[in-house]
């Protein structure tokens, strides 16, 4: 058996090349302003902070058949896989601090390799409004950050599809999207063929939370490694304003927690990415705030009374 380990990797990528708007580069060094680091070592973790992966600048240009910016997502890709995997080999939990959420196909592909090589099984929580399942034929915009999901299960560039040395890098099977508002149509039908399990809002409104992840959480053993891709668009906007896609109607401040909480209770945390805030769209670094705050509950703070 295998027990997640305690020593945690920070890795800063910071970029928007992926995203819609610029300011999502930001994002690591706002993370750490909130106190990423203390919080986690306040939780008996020991934190080394690798600092930032340094890429490519963003040119800000039109898409090119149905990409935007392709070759420098895929170069800030190369450099966060490199940067998860080298941790995953190390024995450590790497947090990936975006940037922008185009960053999950290296995170997410160095996860799924070193899954593969040792023998266990990936789960992948994608916390998000959206189900980032577009490819260049569908997508209304061209920004990768809009296919990741898409990409790990083997539709998009050769370059993304292939990072993980397999194609594609992740079983659709393995995916349990939580908080989805916001699809596009082309984007639904691809998201319905891959049969990938979803828990959107209405589920949430109608289910509740709790029943939705104690679906989205269950089969899980002790060989099972839990890769959690919070892209903070997943709250609602009333409480964190700090992103470039905010989308009405997502979860509240408890209904977040509950969230980690029960992430935190599976035991099986083995890697997490923090993507898509925005500095340049937060108020006073509140939201960067709030998703440490998350993020130290994903990793056991409870509020609770009950031991
Ligand atoms: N994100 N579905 C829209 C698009 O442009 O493809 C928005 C994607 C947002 C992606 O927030 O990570
Ligand atoms: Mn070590
Ligand atoms: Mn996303
Ligand atoms: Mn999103």
């Amino acid at each position: 058996t295998h027990t997640p380990p305690r020593i945690v990797d920070l890795i800063g990528v910071p970029t928007d090349v992926g995203a819609s708007a610029r300011g999502a580069s930001m994002g690591p060094e706002a993370l750490r302003v909130a106190g990423i680091r203390q919080r986690l070592e306040a939780h008996d973790l020991v934190v080394h902070d690798r600092g930032n992966v340094s890429g490519p600048a963003n040119p800000w240009q039109p898409p090119v058949d149905g990409y935007r910016h392709l070759a420098e997502v895929v170069a800030w890709n190369q450099l966060a896989h490199d940067a998860v995997y080298a941790s995953l080999r190390a024995g450590h939990l790497p947090i990936m601090l975006g940037g922008d959420h185009c960053l999950g196909v290296g995170s997410i592909s160095a996860v799924a390799r070193h899954c593969r090589e040792t023998g266990r099984k990936l789960r992948v929580l994608w916390l998000d409004a959206h189900a980032d399942f577009n490819t260049s034929t569908i997508t209304p915009s061209g920004n990768i950050h809009g296919m990741p999901v898409a990409c790990l299960c083997g539709l998009g560039p050769a370059a993304l599809t292939g990072m993980s040395g397999a194609v594609p890098a992740i079983s659709s099977k393995a995916i349990r999207q939580i908080g989805i508002r916001s699809v596009d149509e082309g984007e639904k039908r691809l998201v319905h063929e891959q049969d990938i399990e979803v828990f959107d809002m209405r589920y949430i409104d109608e289910m509740g939370m709790r029943h939705a992840m104690e679906l989205a959480l269950a089969t899980l053993d002790e060989r099972t490694h839990l890769h959690v891709s919070f892209d903070v668009d997943f709250l609602d906007p009333g409480i964190a304003p700090g992103v470039a896609t905010t989308v009405p109607g997502g979860p509240t401040y408890r209904e977040a927690q509950l969230c980690m909480e029960m992430v935190a209770d599976t035991g099986r945390l083995a890697s997490l990415d923090v993507v898509e805030l925005n500095p340049a769209f937060d108020l006073r670094n509140q939201t960067a705030e709030l998703a440490v705050d998350l993020v130290e509950s994903l990793f056991g703070k409870s509020t609770l009374m009950r031991k």
